[in-house]
């Protein structure tokens, strides 16, 4: 089985107008994973891009359900918000699979999983197993959530995988996104590394200036390299360029052009 993590900048250009989506590159992603169904078992996992973070941000969600009912009531607004952008950005996903002859099959991921603190606290994958033994493409993505310490909470594409890969010890982890890989600098700067190993992350997060979880200045990557350490512990990982054609194929073959993390226990 593999999973496949589609960045919000591959599909979405997140500084351009709202709920924007590039159908030409998310066709060209279902058509190279056509050419691997249905010898391969694939889960999509999808980011928001430039649908869902502008409601996140603007009602406040991180932050939480609080007593006083009238910004309770504001954000409980919001999360329905954010969670309608979500699914139809989602949508146009199932539309671009379907036109590939992909059986992809929409999951919200806000009534698969309960966080805490924005960490998955529970998730019920009774439902994404019994699709792949029918040989369908479950696709979630990253959502609003139900949250045990704050009320509401968004649970990131990026959080999903560590927890279906704990879970059902994919063969393959590959993440796309709008550079070639991991870099000894800022996304896309500097030199990419292309071998990477799970006991090498810790130094490369120190000299990407990595703060703490939450305070990532490098556009997610920190965020990104901190789940793959986790993820490599249960599968290989891949970072590979989701806007050039051929590479995500690369890497369901293995011999691909990106970042690789070889599986380590
Ligand atoms: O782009 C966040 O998902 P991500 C989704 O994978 C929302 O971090 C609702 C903002």
């Amino acid at each position: 089985m593999i999973i496949v993590k589609i960045g919000g900048s591959v599909f979405s250009d997140k500084k351009g107008e709202p709920e924007n989506f590039d159908r030409e590159t998310v066709g060209d992603i279902a058509g190279e994973i056509a050419n691997f169904y249905p010898r391969e078992d694939f889960i999509i996992v999808h980011g928001g891009g430039s649908f869902g973070h502008p409601q996140a941000k603007e009602y406040g969600i991180r932050e939480g359900l609080p007593e006083d009912w009238e910004t309770a009531r504001y954000r409980r607004i919001g999360f329905t918000l954010t969670h309608q952008a979500m699914l139809r950005a989602n949508a146009k996903f199932i539309e671009a699979f379907v036109e590939k002859g992909l059986p992809a099959f929409s999951l919200s991921t806000s009534s698969v999983f309960i966080t805490e603190n924005g960490d998955v606290s529970y998730g019920d994958l009774e439902v994404v197993e019994r699709l792949l033994e029918l040989k369908f493409i479950p696709v979630l993505f990253g959502d609003v959530s139900i949250d045990l310490a704050k009320g509401i909470d968004i649970l990131s594409g990026d959080q999903i995988i560590t927890y279906l890969a704990k879970m059902l010890e994919p063969d393959k982890v590959i993440f796309l996104m709008d550079v070639d890989g991991i870099y000894e600098g800022k996304p896309g700067e500097g030199e990419l590394i292309q071998s990477l190993s799970r006991t090498e992350i810790d130094s490369l997060l120190g000299r990407l200036q990595c703060g703490p979880a939450g305070t990532d200045v490098t556009g997610g990557i920190c965020n990104k390299l901190r789940e793959a350490k986790k993820i490599a512990e249960h599968s290989e990982v891949w970072f590979v360029n989701g806007k050039i054609p051929g590479r995500l194929s690369g890497a369901i073959r293995g011999d691909g052009f990106g970042t690789r993390i070889p599986k380590t226990s």
